[in-house]
């Protein structure tokens, strides 16, 4: 028996923007109500110049309105341009406070901004639930201390769904996701005949970032616990939240630490779920200090593929 198969997803569709959250985001009314965390500000030409940084988190940042915040929740629109004078990873995020003590969520974004160059970035970015209600919140641009930067149209912006994005999505699940289903029925034909079609997989690619040790777990005890069982019944493709990159399966050089690793893959297998790699090597690692890979290099990675 033939039947297609049916895999329904949502996609946010973002048409214009809302309400902005920062202030004098392309400097053209001076610095204020930016400030200078451990460095030098100065706006020149309309761009905010950071110089005499000294350390990772030292950078500009604007204290932005936290009832307002509240009130928006959700999804915001983050645009910024860079120009460092080297190349270095420039980070954005949202600093906390509540009740006196002071929260580090995950970055926004992080970005490599090229040397000597201009280069715009945008992000949509989700409001973590634990910011609201914060006493304080600022946004805050930091880098590595290596290098200064100019940055210029910072802009926070609140995103506006639009309302037609669900009739939007479900035409193209439509087109893109649905066939026409063939059933042929061996035999005598029968009449008033009720058939049902229940769905038990799907070929769109569904995945999630999994920890090896759990799925490893459950190879290895032959008995899936209540993680290994939601990942079987929810997705078809995984990938391990670190334990294949190279540093971890190859800390000291020619020992190779896999166990766990083709446990799960193991695991996978049995579950008939497909995993994605990691990336051999990060574009961070591939800076002016080390642009040429050395054939030494390329070998370890070889070997590491064939591991
Ligand atoms: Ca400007």
């Amino acid at each position: 028996m033939l039947y297609s198969i049916v895999f329904v997803f949502l996609l946010r569709v973002v048409n214009s923007l809302g309400e902005s959250l920062l202030q004098n985001g392309d400097f053209s009314a001076g610095i204020a109500p930016w400030k200078c965390n451990n460095c030098d500000g100065e706006v020149i030409n309309g761009e905010l110049s950071i110089t005499k940084r000294k350390a990772d988190w030292s950078g500009p940042y604007q204290i932005l309105d936290a009832r307002q915040i509240d009130q928006l929740g959700g999804f915001l629109n983050l645009n910024i341009s860079v120009n460092p004078s080297q190349d270095i990873t420039v980070s954005v995020s949202l600093i906390y406070t509540k009740g006196g003590e002071t929260f580090y969520p995950p970055d926004m974004f992080r970005v490599i901004a090229q040397g000597g160059e201009w280069s715009k970035h945008t992000e949509h970015y989700s409001i973590p639930e634990t910011v609201l209600g914060a006493d304080t919140i600022k946004l805050a641009v930091s880098a590595d201390p290596v290098a200064d930067f100019l940055i210029d149209n910072v802009f926070l912006e609140e995103q506006v769904i639009d309302s037609n994005w669900k009739k939007e999505a479900n035409a193209r699940i439509d087109t893109l996701r649905k066939r026409n289903v063939k059933v042929t029925i061996a035999g005598d034909p029968i009449e008033d005949l009720l058939m049902e079609v229940r769905q038990l997989t799907h070929l769109f690619p569904f995945g999630t970032a999994v920890v090896v040790d759990e799925l490893s777990s459950c190879q290895e005890h032959s008995e899936d616990s209540a993680y290994c069982k939601f990942t079987a019944e929810n997705f078809n493709w995984v990938v391990a939240n670190y334990k294949f990159k190279w540093r971890y399966m190859e800390k000291n050089q020619g020992v190779w630490l896999t166990e766990s690793q083709d446990k799960m893959m193991d695991w996978t297998a049995r579950n008939n779920i497909s995993v994605r790699g990691h990336c051999l090597l990060w574009a961070k690692v591939i800076t002016e200090k080390n642009n040429n890979i050395s054939n030494q290099v390329l070998l370890l990675l070889v070997i590491h593929c064939n591991t």
